[in-house]
């Protein structure tokens, strides 16, 4: 009798779970259970769980210059195209270069950016990836105009080659080994932190932002569970510290009218159409924004160099070309201009083939406005769509050996609407230029004037941030000029 009892509540116990699934289900797959079901041509795939998806298997760490197991094994299995369910949405995932170039330059109108509500948590309601329509328009603008052509070329060169030279000279005083992973991090955040802040690197007040940081950094990249103890609840905090920070130099400078300051807070501030709220939620992105990729992009670069001399020496002999140039001009300038970086053809191949195989951003965040029809298949409206950048460029139909690191193939390439490690469309990265700028003007004077060496075997993975497994550690010695 108690057995049977027992198997009573048992039976119960399974009827409610299923009835609370087959409502779940109901609520996360409407489509599933209209009659619009049998009209619909969704994309071939698999649901998963219904409140977890796939989302585990999706964000698995690998080999950053692979696609991973996710991509790799749904696409052979259902195509460039597929669906699953991702970050709690029934979500259409795309490895193909049409329909990421399509959704991409239907922003607004078919597709709209649309990211985890744990990301605007923490990057702020004003962040540019959480608006859209004419806020994201204006916050876009500011930051355009901020990193405009005309600002790169008249003083984000000059102190991205004097924060170049500054950071190298610190490397070869550095006990070795250093890691460029967190070395990256430190030039790229000063470059930024005068630029936004007028802040100097070295300075107590840097040193401290930057620790603040790289706190706030870690929150961002985790998985944002907001509870005591866990890194989202930490990232937090030094948002709102370093946001009070930002405020009371904001403060202080109404007070002090007579210091004049030419640096984007100072901008925004003179402008007058943003509120103080925006305004340190502009300030905040934009550090964000600006120092973690193109940090992480230039690791990638030195780390992938390495396996390839012959590479460096091409590289090295086209900087070479430059600085004896240089030498002869008159007047003698030995600054680096404009000119010099628009001579860097093979340092861009370099560049461009970095950012195919190390594919910082990975995929980038989207919804459907409304039902879409796209190469037969339907992406229902309120459906999550994830272009996945990464699938493309390591895409083999796309690139001979994809998984090779050979920025010759750059040299014969017809420019392509496929490659697209900025994004594009209305949403294209505003720091495009800037980062590659760094990139170069720092590779300028690495390989003029040092060799690096891996003291330890390393690699790249993606979580699907990409980091190193130990920080990218390396020896690195001067050399002597041969000119
Ligand atoms: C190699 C380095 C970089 C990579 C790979 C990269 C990649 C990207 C991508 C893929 C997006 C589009 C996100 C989306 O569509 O949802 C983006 C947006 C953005 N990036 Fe970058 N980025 C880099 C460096 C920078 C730098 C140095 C800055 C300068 C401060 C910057 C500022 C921005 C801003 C402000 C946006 C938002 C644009 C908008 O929504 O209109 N990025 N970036
Ligand atoms: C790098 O990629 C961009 C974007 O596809 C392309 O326009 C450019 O020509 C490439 N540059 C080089 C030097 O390969
Ligand atoms: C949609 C789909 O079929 N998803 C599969 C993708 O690949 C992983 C394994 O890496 C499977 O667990 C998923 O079921």
């Amino acid at each position: 009798m108690a057995e049977f009892d027992n198997l009573v509540a048992i039976v119960v116990v399974l009827l409610g779970l299923l009835t609370v699934l087959y409502m779940v289900i109901k609520l996360k797959y409407p489509i599933c259970n209209s009659s619009r079901k049998t009209k619909m041509n969704l994309p071939p795939g698999n649901m998963g769980w219904p409140f977890l998806g796939q989302t585990v298997e999706y964000l698995k760490p690998h080999l950053a210059t692979t696609p991973g197991r996710f991509m790799e094994e749904n696409c052979s299995r259902h195509g460039k195209i597929f669906r699953s369910h991702l970050f709690g949405h029934p979500t259409v995932v795309s490895a193909d270069p049409e329909l990421n170039k399509f959704i991409l330059q239907n922003e607004g109108r078919l597709f709209e950016c649309s990211y985890p509500s744990t990301i605007g948590g923490i990057l702020g309601k004003w962040s540019m990836l959480v608006l859209v329509g004419e806020m994201h328009k204006h916050m876009r603008s500011i930051a355009l105009n901020f990193m405009s052509n005309s600002m790169l070329r008249s003083r984000l060169l000059d102190d991205i080659e004097m924060q170049t030279l500054l950071t190298l000279k610190s490397w070869e005083k550095m006990e070795q080994p250093l890691s460029v992973q967190s070395e990256t991090k430190k030039f790229t955040f000063n470059l930024m932190a005068k630029q936004i802040l007028s802040f100097n690197s070295g300075e107590p007040e840097t040193d401290d932002l930057m620790k603040e940081y790289f706190t706030f950094m870690k929150g961002v990249i985790s998985a944002p569970i907001n509870f005591p103890g866990t890194s989202y609840r930490r990232a937090l905090k030094s948002r709102s510290k370093i946001l009070e920070g930002v405020k009371k130099i904001m403060e202080e400078r109404k007070k002090r009218v007579d210091i004049h300051y030419d640096d984007l807070l100072s901008n925004v501030m003179k402008d007058g159409r943003l509120s103080t709220e925006q305004i340190l939620d502009l300030i905040l992105n934009i550090l964000f924004a600006g120092h973690e990729t193109s940090a992480v992009a230039l690791t990638l670069c030195l780390y992938f160099l390495l396996k390839f001399p012959l590479v460096i020496d091409s590289l090295r002999s086209e900087h070479l070309d430059i600085a004896r140039r240089k030498q002869q001009q008159e007047p003698k300038d030995l600054r680096l201009n404009w000119d010099d970086y628009k001579r860097m053809e093979f340092t861009h191949n370099v560049i461009n083939e970095t950012l195919r195989l190390g594919n910082v951003v990975r995929f980038v965040h989207r919804k459907a406005l409304r039902d879409v029809n796209f190469k037969g298949y339907d992406i229902p409206a309120g459906w999550k769509v994830l272009p996945v950048f990464a699938a493309v460029h390591l895409d083999p139909a796309l690139y001979d050996n994809p998984l090779q690191f050979n920025p010759q193939r750059w040299q014969k390439m017809e420019p392509s609407t496929y490659f697209t490690p900025f994004g594009g469309g209305p949403r294209l990265c505003s720091g495009l230029e800037l980062a590659k700028l760094e990139m170069a003007v720092f590779l300028h004077h690495l390989v003029l004037n040092y060799r690096w060496e891996m003291s330890e075997a390393d690699r790249a993975l993606a979580f699907p941030f990409v980091e190193f497994e130990k920080g990218f550690p390396i020896t690195l010695t001067a050399i002597r000029q041969t000119n």
